[in-house]
């Protein structure tokens, strides 16, 4: 018995191509649809598989002296054909088996990629999950595109966790709550010479932060630079009553002490002050450069305070992103602004979705999408 494989246009070919090859009395024994050719899985060529087989072999038989048994002959024959059935399903078994390895393959690599990026084991599995269900002829793509899909799948993660206003209209006032060093009293400065730039607010800042002399300081640098009053309050107490000194300001800024973050009764103090304070919105500030496992621990510790919104900072210094895919996976609280450099107003944006999915993917902004105008330009 001879097993031939074509691949051609039409069956019509197929046949007459059997017939020339292997004779009139050829079979065929299967024919599949199957895609050839093409360029990074575009321009695909559809074509047909046609599995033949030819009885040469029995005719072989036939010439040798032997008595005649035809009706064994003719058992021996089926019993090959089984066998050749066999063979062929088996061949096909192992075909799906090599292209779905192949599929696993080229998401593995993406998903290996998202581990690399500190995205937990959790968002990594439901990223898995979607694509898998989402498409179920991954082994026809490239391994560019099952990475597009990728991509899509963390901005859409990333759009539901991205707040539909930076700075609530409703809101006059804006605390910047979170741990030491993270850019929270940058962050105010930025956030307060937009508003004077280009909202034409009037602005007043408060600081909680009397630890270091130098913290309020900082803060009276860019209050003399904007030409908006300062107040300084050293507990709780002292907010409320600078607060109704600013009174006549559209939106007040107040700053606090990362270091006080450390103490309880700090915190609870904290608690109860912004728990009065109406019309007023608490921005949790992290920075890019925490690892996620310090970070978790932050926001937990943070909870109890009303968090509205969080800011991310120091984009520009991190290599590593896949925290802030987590924190919209498993927090309730949206993402506001992003901040990308040290400058005073212009290094901060409004939470991006495709921007942070780009830099979870390694994909590089700086190639001609530019990042630096559209930061100033998308910042309010
Ligand atoms: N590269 C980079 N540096 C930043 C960013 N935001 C702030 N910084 C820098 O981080 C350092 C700390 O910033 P601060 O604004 O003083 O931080 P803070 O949260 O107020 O710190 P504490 O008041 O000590 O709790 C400064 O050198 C800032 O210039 C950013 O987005 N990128
Ligand atoms: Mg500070």
């Amino acid at each position: 018995m001879k097993i031939k494989r074509y691949i051609v246009d039409s069956l019509p070919q197929a046949i007459q191509l059997i017939r020339q090859e292997l004779g009139e009395n050829a079979v065929i024994l299967n024919t599949k649809e199957i895609k050839t050719g093409g360029f990074f899985g575009l321009f695909q060529r559809k074509q047909l598989e046609v599995i033949a087989a030819s009885e040469v072999a029995e005719k072989k038989a036939e010439e040798l002296p032997v008595p005649k048994q035809p009706q064994a002959e003719e058992s021996e024959v089926l019993k090959r054909l089984e066998n050749v059935e066999k063979l062929l399903e088996n061949f096909s078994k192992n075909e799906a088996l090599v292209e779905s390895k192949q599929s696993g393959q080229k998401l593995r690599k993406w998903l290996a990629k998202l581990e690399e990026q500190e995205v937990d084991e959790e968002v990594i599995r439901f990223i898995e999950k979607k694509i898998i269900t989402q498409s179920s002829s991954l082994e026809e793509l490239t391994e560019q595109q099952v990475g597009e899909m990728v991509q899509d799948a963390i901005t859409g993660l990333f759009q539901d966790g991205i707040a539909s206003e930076g700075l609530d209209s409703e809101v006059n006032m804006i605390t910047l709550i979170g741990p030491t060093g993270v850019g929270k009293t940058t962050t105010i400065a930025k956030l307060a010479s937009r508003q004077v730039l280009y909202q034409r607010n009037k602005v007043g800042l408060l600081t909680a932060d009397t630890f270091r002399i130098a913290a309020v300081e900082q803060l009276r640098t860019y209050a003399n630079i904007l030409n908006v009053p300062i107040e300084v309050a050293d507990s709780p107490e002292h907010v409320k009553l600078a607060m109704e000194r600013l009174e006549h300001c559209q939106m007040i800024f107040m700053d606090s002490a990362g270091r006080n973050y450390l103490e309880e009764q700090y915190i609870e103090e904290m608690k109860e002050l912004l728990s009065k304070a109406s019309k007023q919105e608490n921005h949790l500030v992290l920075s890019m450069t925490t690892r996620w496992k310090d970070m978790k621990q932050i926001v937990e510790k943070m909870k109890s305070l009303q968090i509205d919104k969080i800011i991310l900072t120091k984009w520009d210094e991190s290599t590593c992103f896949g925290a802030a895919l987590n924190l919209v996976y498993h927090y309730p609280y949206p993402l506001s602004f992003l901040c990308l450099g040290q400058g005073v107003p212009e290094d901060i944006m409004l939470a991006k979705a495709q921007y942070m999915a780009k830099k979870i993917m390694g994909v590089d902004e700086r190639a001609g999408s530019g990042a630096e105008t559209e930061r100033i330009v998308s910042a309010f």
